[in-house]
């Protein structure tokens, strides 16, 4: 059985600062909630890029190059850039991180969805910055664009990176989306699929949901063609991902996909998170993947290869 890779994924084009005081948007916030939540013990560290000034998700090259150069002295984590950028981003912002920075696995969202955080608003009590309520309003009317020839697009960015892409699966008829794509030579497998539940216009985060998904993968792609790992929105995160513990899955936690650590409780940091996690990994005999045996199970380049100009 591999060992346990657990992601933290820390700010994403989700949440915005004034949901929560621990909210990471600033470079060096990114960048200190990544390190701490590698040193809790996550192998791999998934990062967007937001405005310092105002906490806005940014494509802005420089702020990645920061974020990732610094990451990367700081610790061996592997960092899994976005593509998925923000929902009001253009194909060209949000691919452009791949062809610059080349890093050793990067998010490829397997198809398009309803993408709705507009809830969210109900939280924002005040906000601090005038954009947050509009940004998450409009999420009601949108829909996040990954149609098969933009995927074709990232899958192509990054196979002539060197990047491994992590597919980010958010409802099942996705895995039939890779499936189409792996048939017409697309993607390439061993596939790494991250699963992720709870998205409003997604699968709903249920135990049965997970089990589906895995055995659909199963079924698609036969056992020896693919890694997966899963993860949800809010607080179905640790129940989540204790179910796909489990089944054997990979993890992933971190306030990008909830800000929380227990029922009306702000996490801290998505290092508690992951603290968490490896509390309950412990409690089920698994073993945590250092960063260099989660490149080996996920099939990485390997840090040398990642061209990051600080
Ligand atoms: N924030 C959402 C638009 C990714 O990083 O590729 C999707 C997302 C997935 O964050
Ligand atoms: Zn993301």
């Amino acid at each position: 059985m591999n060992k346990l890779v657990i992601t933290a994924a820390v700010t994403g084009a989700t949440h915005v600062p004034s949901l929560s005081p621990y909210f990471p948007y600033t470079p060096q916030q990114i960048i200190d909630d990544a390190v701490g939540a590698a040193e809790a013990g996550a192998a791999v560290v998934h990062v967007h890029a937001r405005d310092p000034k105002d906490g806005r998700p940014t494509s802005d090259i420089r702020l990645f190059q920061e974020i990732i150069g610094s990451i990367s002295n700081r610790c061996d984590a592997v960092i899994c850039v976005t593509t998925g950028g923000s929902t009001a981003m253009s194909l060209e912002e949000r691919v452009k991180p791949i062809g610059i920075l080349k890093p050793e696995l990067a998010s490829l969202n397997s198809g398009s969805l309803n993408f709705a955080f507009h809830l969210l608003t109900e939280k924002l009590k005040s906000p601090k910055f005038d954009w947050e309520i509009p940004y998450l309003s409009a999420t009601e009317d949108l829909i996040f664009a990954n149609t098969f020839m933009k995927i074709k697009v990232f899958a192509k960015a990054m196979y002539e990176a060197g990047t491994k892409p992590e597919l980010e699966v958010y409802d099942v008829g996705m895995i039939n989306n890779i499936k189409h794509l792996v048939d017409v030579g697309a993607l390439q497998t061993p596939l790494y699929m991250q699963f992720v539940l709870g998205i409003l216009g997604g699968i709903p985060a249920t135990a049965e949901n997970l089990v589906f998904l895995v055995e659909t993968a199963r079924k698609t792609f036969g056992d020896g063609n693919f890694v997966w790992s899963c993860c949800a929105a809010g607080k179905a995160q640790l129940p989540i991902v204790c179910v796909g513990m489990c089944q054997g899955g990979n993890v992933r936690v971190g306030l990008e996909d909830s800000l929380y650590i227990g029922p009306g409780q702000l996490a801290k940091s998505s290092g508690e998170q992951v603290s968490a996690v490896i509390r309950i990994a412990k409690e089920l005999s698994l073993e945590v993947a250092t960063p260099e045996e989660a490149r080996h199970i996920l099939g990485l380049k390997g840090k040398v290869d990642v061209s990051v100009v600080v």
